[in-house]
């Protein structure tokens, strides 16, 4: 059946895009578009873009359109298929994608053309999902750790655990036909050796992907200190506008509130706090108990204190790994009010000491270890390398114990049947299924 839907943003803009995909493409576009330049044969012109005009069934003038055809399997569906580009208008895309429906073709379902590339052996299934991956990424971090399984990264690596499982199963199998007594210690501990490495390395990447999953959440920097320090001014410096009320009466900021910046490609949400300090009130109560929550849970915290006062008390431990302390208000300092040597002095009236800050505090944000060469695993992808890897350290075993061959060929076997799970060499209708509808239609 041959697959429509439009492939670019749904709202106005200059262009918009609507794809065809099927064997009957050749003859739709046949159908419904007209070339300027005639005569023009679309069969013979594959990957030739042409002016042409569009126009429904009862040969109604829809848009103008560039229109280019695909002969397969040399396409992304590796069907035939077909891009016509028409005036980003949702309403024209619209009438565009009835009239080919009307033609013969039907909606696509979310995510199936990149599921036919898939059927079809134009992507294996990682790099199917590196898509979806790819089109949602928030932040440059995201984008950057999507075009490593894009760029094949996890299927290089399932297709050379694949060949060594291979190497080992065949081996195993020559032990099982001839003789076991062959088996010198030597080649047992090389095989160990090299079981071990592939153990090595599922940790390093579930470590990197663990990394991205926090960092995917984002980093979060905690404003923290006593009311009325300058912490909801500070945050609204930071964002760049009022985000925060800010009044002279201490005790303003009730609520936790956030917002999120992109530092060096990082997500990194900024949150302000209430001013910590005991009291009676049930409601600041509250927000002193969930300030101080944050600031345990954040990955960096800035202390912020009120330098146009003599000296500060702060009713919480501010001891921690990952503090930037700073004083505040300096346009206004108090002539006992003192810094330490590392601490920051800012303004947050003036502006004084922000630039500072901020260089600080980016280089919190990009020292911290989750922010190098991450990867992004979809759980299935998780599931199967903890598969792989329990089968990898029971064969470890099982050779301690000398056990017979065959059921370490078995664990093997185990092993093939995960990498080929991940790949989508041995897939089902449900996990498909599962994977494709996450994605937008159109893609
Ligand atoms: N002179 C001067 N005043 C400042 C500066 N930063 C903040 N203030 C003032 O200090 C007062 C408190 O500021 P906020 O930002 O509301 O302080 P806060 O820490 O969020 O206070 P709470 O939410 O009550 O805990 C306001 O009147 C601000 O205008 C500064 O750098 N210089
Ligand atoms: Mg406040």
């Amino acid at each position: 059946m041959t697959i429509v839907a439009i492939g670019t943003y749904p709202g106005r803009s200059a262009l918009g895009t609507v794809r065809l995909s099927g064997p009957e493409t050749l003859r739709i576009l046949n159908q419904l578009l007209r070339p300027r330049k005639t005569p023009f044969d679309f069969a013979r012109n594959p990957r030739v873009v042409t002016l042409c005009d569009l126009v429904d069934v009862a040969n109604h003038h829809i848009d103008e359109a560039m229109a280019v055809f695909y002969l397969g399997p040399a396409s992304y569906t590796g069907e035939d298929s077909a891009e016509i580009t028409l005036h980003g208008n949702p309403l024209i895309l619209r009438e565009a994608v009835q009239a080919l429906c009307q033609a013969g073709a039907r909606p696509a379902e979310p995510g199936e053309f990149t599921s036919r590339a898939f059927r079809n052996g134009r992507m294996d299934l990682t790099k199917a999902e590196s898509v979806a991956r790819l089109i949602e990424a928030r932040s440059e971090y995201e984008l950057g750790a999507a075009r490593k399984l894009m760029s094949g990264e996890l299927s290089t690596t399932m297709s050379k655990f694949r060949s060594a499982v291979i190497g080992l199963r065949a081996e195993t199998e020559a032990e099982v036909d001839f003789s076991t007594e062959d088996l010198t210690f030597e080649s047992l501990e090389e095989r160990k050796t090299r079981v071990q490495k592939m153990i090595g390395e599922i940790d390093s990447i579930l470590a990197r992907a663990r990394a991205a999953g926090r960092i995917r959440e984002g980093i979060s920097v905690a404003l923290v200190g006593a009311p009325n320090a300058g912490k909801s001014s500070l945050l609204n410096r930071i964002v760049g506008y009022d985000r925060a009320i800010v009044t002279e009466i201490p005790g303003t900021t009730r609520d936790t509130l956030s917002e999120e910046l992109q530092i060096g490609g990082i997500p990194v949400r900024f949150v302000d706090t209430a001013g910590i300090r005991s009291t009676d009130d049930p409601v600041e109560r509250e927000g002193v108990r969930r300030s101080i929550r944050e600031m345990e849970a954040s990955t960096i915290v800035l202390h912020i204190v009120d330098g146009s006062r003599p000296s500060y008390d702060l009713e919480a431990d501010v001891s921690r790994r990952n503090i930037i302390h700073i004083l505040n208000k300096i346009d206004a300092r108090h002539p006992e009010a003192r810094s330490q040597a590392d601490w920051i002095e800012i303004s947050c009236k003036t502006g004084q000491g922000l630039g500072e800050l901020n260089q600080a505090v980016r280089e919190m944000v990009l020292r911290e270890p989750e922010s190098r060469d991450p990867i992004l695993l979809e759980d299935r992808h998780r599931f199967h390398f903890e598969k792989i890897k329990g089968a990898l350290e029971r064969i470890l075993e099982l050779w301690d114990r000398r056990a017979p061959d065959e059921i370490v060929a078995v664990e093997l076997d185990e092993i093939l049947e995960h990498t080929g799970r991940m790949t989508g060499k041995i897939s089902t209708e449900e996990v498909l299924g599962r994977i494709f509808s996450t994605f937008c239609v159109g893609k």
